[in-house]
């Protein structure tokens, strides 16, 4: 072929392949569409082969129309990808703007709670029906709150009662929830109904039932003639509700600084049923739910009149009730993690209040 035939092929085989990548849909069509016309065995392809044919003095220019005809070739490739791709990029957003938000959504799996946070919950739905208010305090304390606001001076030998975390900067990790007392006293004054569930620290040996960090539901109720038939009535409502029947207590006499009376509520032991296990060391029963009438030093220290108003007060064993509701006999698990420990939503009376002002 001389190089005007030549010239007039590439210019049929340009015009070929610009129909041909054309129709092209997808850019894998355009690919193979090339092919068919750079590939070695295409159109243009196997001209490019035949440089060598020419006479010497010819070679020159057959080269630079056969690379001007490649380049045409690649420049159609490139703007036909681009035509591909945006007709692409725009099918997708039209399929977008079809996206139906009332479509109804897929329901994500349930998850599951701590038994504390499952028991914590039902113990505050139980005092929010009895006019209760769930308050919060500081888990980092001073002295004044943990101890000497609850008529624990210091150097008192109850505090030996409650081993204390101290911290560098002069405060400690509350050994109870009962400085919330006073400073709910503070913030509300009388009269006064509220319970605290929180976490306390004790620097103590473990066993299956101590713990070092483990939660406490303090309550407190204060109004004129509280009587120590009130905070009974309300311990045994309390259990009650909790355990969706009579579970068998006792009630005895206990020293706390910051109430007078004080008793100790002790609950029999479900793990064993009362037969004594390592849960309750062996004695069959479960120490709960310390409780008794404010001391009028207390109330003094929160700015209540102890003329005027009484009130009891009780520390529930937050962690504890959580073992024994949910059949739990080694309280270490309750810190580890334990998915084996978790409580199935179905199981739950359901949340209450979840967000707190701090007193
Ligand atoms: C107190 O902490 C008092 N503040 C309770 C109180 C409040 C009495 C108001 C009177 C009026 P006690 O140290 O006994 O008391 O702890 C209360 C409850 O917390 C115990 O009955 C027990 O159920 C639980 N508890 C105490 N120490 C631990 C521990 N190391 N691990 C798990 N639970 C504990």
């Amino acid at each position: 072929m001389n190089v005007a035939d030549l010239r007039d092929q590439l210019a049929a085989i340009q015009t070929e392949a610009e129909a041909s990548f054309k129709s092209a849909k997808t850019v894998d069509e355009l690919r193979s569409a090339r092919s068919q016309v750079v590939g070695k065995s295409g159109s243009l392809g196997k001209l490019m082969g035949t440089i060598k044919d020419y006479a010497p003095q010819e070679r020159g220019e057959v080269g630079k129309a056969l690379n001007a005809a490649n380049q045409a070739i690649q420049q159609l490739v490139d703007q036909h990808t681009q035509r591909i791709e945006q007709a692409d990029l725009a099918a997708d957003a039209s399929q977008t703007a079809a996206f139906d938000p009332t479509l109804p959504g897929k329901r994500p799996p349930l998850g599951s709670v701590h038994p504390v946070t499952a028991v914590q919950w039902q113990v505050e739905a139980i005092f929010e029906r009895l006019g209760f208010t769930v308050e919060a305090g500081p888990e980092m304390e001073s002295d004044y709150y943990n101890f000497e606001a609850l008529n624990i001076p210091a150097m008192h030998p109850a505090r030996d009662m409650q081993d204390t975390f101290w911290l560098k900067n002069g405060l400690l990790l509350r050994t109870h929830t009962s400085p919330v007392q006073v400073r709910a006293m503070e913030k509300f004054g009388a009269p006064l109904r509220c319970i605290v569930p929180g976490r306390c620290f004790r620097y103590e040996t473990i066993d299956a039932s101590h713990e070092n960090t483990f939660h406490q539901c303090e309550g407190l109720m204060i109004d004129r003639n509280v009587s120590i038939a009130n905070l009974i009535a309300v311990m045994r409502l309390l259990l009650r509700e909790v355990f969706e029947r009579d579970v068998k207590v006792r009630l005895r006499p206990g020293y706390f600084p910051f109430v007078e009376p004080g008793f100790e509520l002790d609950m029999s032991c479900l793990i064993c049923g009362g037969d004594g296990c390592a849960t309750c060391k062996k004695s069959g029963w479960l120490e709960i739910l310390p409780c008794g009438m404010v001391h009028p030093n207390v109330l003094k220290f929160g700015g209540i009149d102890p003329h005027e108003y009484t009130g009891f007060a009780f520390g529930l064993g937050l962690t504890r009730l959580a073992m024994m509701k949910y059949g739990i006999r080694d309280i270490r698990v309750m810190n580890q993690g334990d998915l084996r420990s978790i409580v199935h939503p179905s199981r739950l009376n359901g949340p209450t209040v979840v967000e707190r002002d701090r007193c």
